[in-house]
């Protein structure tokens, strides 16, 4: 019997290629090659599934044009480029890598609002620039972390990761936010009230978002938002891009109505709002919350097992939707 044939959409570790190579005909992309829509539709047109990340939209449009298709598995926790609709009307089992990068993410996010508040990138430029030629009371004076209050939007198990770093490492007074109450349980593990999103805003010294993206989330912090919080708060978003109007951002940044922001996502990545490019009070990283080899290489093989499995005749390991079974071509 042959082999299901796949598309390993994106350059991953050669050696889970190789293991991939055992169970199934593989197509791959070592060089990377960012594909148009139509370039990776074509592709797909023989492949029984598709190993791909959240820069790869899978829309009605491409699994029209897929008819053998039956798996899409993310590598990203995030699967906002996923149509699950279409995907579920269509017969199309969705997968993605929650868990394995919960830890890395949060620890990431802390490092971040670090930063932020510390202005570290902001003064090293400074003195590789060679401008440090004394000390003075307030040169790079930041805000604390410690013993002030983090607020999170998106209390999922990343923003409990962080809760749970700010809370018991740093002493912080955590509140959150979230589309539904955590359990008394969670609560009191992760130390963290729950409050309204404006009351998150108007008294947090630090924000963090991990919101998941969706048109509901879309611009959950915009100008309006960003009015409400305190001139010495700080912003960070790790969530994904759009979850912040970066062009309202940038303008209270550089009218000092907050006083930093911290980002690893952005609107359009991976180009990035160019008047973010000019204001000096926020760090910018692209998009490397998860990136650690243990934690890209457990996704990276989650994704993987999601497509043995599945294509195996099991079930899928981590779902992200439920198709009815047998809708498409064999
Ligand atoms: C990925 C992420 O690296 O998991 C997610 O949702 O944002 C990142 O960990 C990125 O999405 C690439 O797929």
């Amino acid at each position: 019997m042959s082999k299901p044939r796949i598309l390993v959409a994106r350059a991953i570790f050669p050696d889970i290629v190789d293991r991939l190579r055992q169970y199934f005909d593989v197509e791959d992309n070592p060089d990377d090659v960012i594909w148009t829509p139509a370039e990776l539709a074509e592709r797909l047109v023989d492949k029984d599934g598709v190993l791909t990340t959240g820069s790869q939209r899978i829309d009605a449009a491409l699994l029209a044009a897929a008819p053998r298709l039956k798996i899409c598995a993310n590598m990203a926790v995030g699967y906002n480029n996923f149509d699950v609709d279409a995907m579920t009307a269509a017969g199309v089992q969705g997968t993605n890598t929650p868990d394995v990068l919960t830890e890395t993410t949060a620890d990431f996010g802390f490092a971040l609002l670090m930063a932020t508040a510390r202005r570290m990138t902001e003064s090293e430029h400074y003195l590789r620039a060679g401008k440090w030629t004394k000390w003075s009371y307030d040169m790079f004076a930041g805000s604390d972390i410690h013993g002030s209050t983090l607020g999170i939007i998106g209390m999922g198990r990343i923003g409990q990761g962080i809760a749970k770093r700010g809370a018991h490492g740093f002493g912080m007074k955590v509140v959150y936010h979230n589309r539904s109450r955590l359990s008394a349980e969670l609560e009191a593990e992760c130390k963290a009230t729950y409050v309204g999103k404006d009351e998150l805003l108007r008294t947090a010294d630090h924000v963090v978002l991990v919101v998941p993206y969706s048109a509901a989330s879309h611009h959950t912090i915009g100008a309006a938002e960003l009015a409400l919080m305190q001139p010495m708060a700080t912003l960070i978003n790790i969530a994904r891009g759009g979850i912040v109007d970066d062009a309202a951002l940038a303008v209270a940044l550089r009218e000092g109505r907050i006083a930093a922001a911290g980002l690893d996502v952005f609107e359009g990545e991976p180009s990035v709002h160019p008047d973010l490019l000019t204001v000096p009070n926020v760090v910018l990283t692209p998009h490397i919350a998860s990136a650690t080899v243990p934690t890209r290489r457990a996704m990276a093989n989650l994704a993987a097992d999601n497509l043995i499995a599945f294509l195996g005749g099991r079930g899928p390991l981590t779902p992200v939707n439920q198709p009815v079974p047998g809708l498409r071509a064999q």
